[in-house]
C-alpha cells in the first residue's frame, strides 16, 4: 500500500475511447487489468469522465463543413475538432464495463460546458478555469499523483502537465496509457512531459 499522500488518477477509461467507440484509441481497453490492480495499492483513487453536452464546441459535427480531426481557433486557443464522443448519459460516455469503479473515492466529470473543452482533470482548455480537483487532492493531503488512462497525448498529458505546474510530484505510467497520436502528438507530449519534470515509468 502506498502512503496516503499518493493518489492514483485514472483518466477517461470510457467506452468511446475503447475499441468500437466513437473516438477509439488503439488497444484502449488493454490497460484496464493493470489499472484495476493498481487501485488496490492507492489510498486515494480518482476516476475522470469526459462528459460533453451534445452541442459541445469540440465536436466537428457542430461546425458545418468541418472534418473530424481538423483544427479551429477558439477564444482560448487552437482546438482539435473531434468526432462526437462521450455525450452525457450515453453508453459511449459510460466507463468500460471491465474497469473497477467501486473502489474510486471521487468521479470527476469534465468538459461539460458547451463552449470550452477540458482535456485536463485540473483545468479546462483555457488553462485557468479550475475543475476543483486541485482542492480535493490538497485537502486530502495528496502530494504525489500517478496518472494512467486515455489518451496519453491528450487528457493524460494535459493532466500531468497541469499537476506538475501546480507543484505535485507527477508519475505517468506509460504502459497503463494508450495514445491517439494525431500528427506527432505523442512525441510532442513526451517532450513536454519530460521538460516539466514528469517521471515517465513503464
Ligand atoms: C480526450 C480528445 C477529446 C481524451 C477527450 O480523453 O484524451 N481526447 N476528448
Ligand atoms: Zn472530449
Amino acid at each position: 500500500m502506498r502512503p496516503s499522500t499518493d493518489a492514483l488518477i485514472v483518466i477517461d477509461v470510457q467506452n468511446d475511447f475503447c475499441p468500437n467507440g466513437a473516438l477509439a484509441v488503439t488497444d484502449g481497453d488493454a490497460i484496464i487489468p493493470r489499472i484495476n490492480a493498481l487501485m488496490s495499492d492507492f489510498a486515494v483513487k480518482v476516476l475522470t469522465q469526459d462528459w460533453h453536452p451534445a452541442n459541445h464546441a469540440s465536436f466537428a459535427a457542430n461546425h458545418p463543413g468541418a472534418a473530424p480531426f481538423s483544427m479551429i481557433d477558439m477564444p482560448y486557443g487552437p482546438q482539435v475538432l473531434w468526432p462526437t464522443h462521450c455525450v452525457q448519459g450515453t453508453s459511449g460516455a459510460a466507463f468500460h464495463a471491465a474497469l473497477h469503479t467501486d473502489p474510486a473515492d471521487l468521479i470527476l466529470r469534465k468538459g461539460f460546458r458547451a463552449g470550452i473543452d477540458s482535456y485536463s482533470a485540473f483545468f479546462e482548455n483555457d488553462r485557468t478555469t479550475p475543475t476543483g480537483l486541485e482542492g480535493y487532492l490538497r485537502t486530502r493531503g495528496v502530494t504525489t499523483v500517478t496518472l494512467v488512462g486515455l489518451a496519453t497525448d491528450f487528457c493524460v498529458a494535459y493532466s500531468a502537465l497541469d499537476a506538475a505546474r501546480l507543484g505535485f510530484n507527477v508519475v505517468l505510467l506509460e504502459d497503463a496509457c494508450r495514445a491517439i497520436n494525431l500528427n506527432g502528438s505523442l512525441e510532442e507530449a513526451r517532450e513536454a512531459l519530460l521538460a516539466a519534470g514528469v517521471v515517465m515509468e513503464r
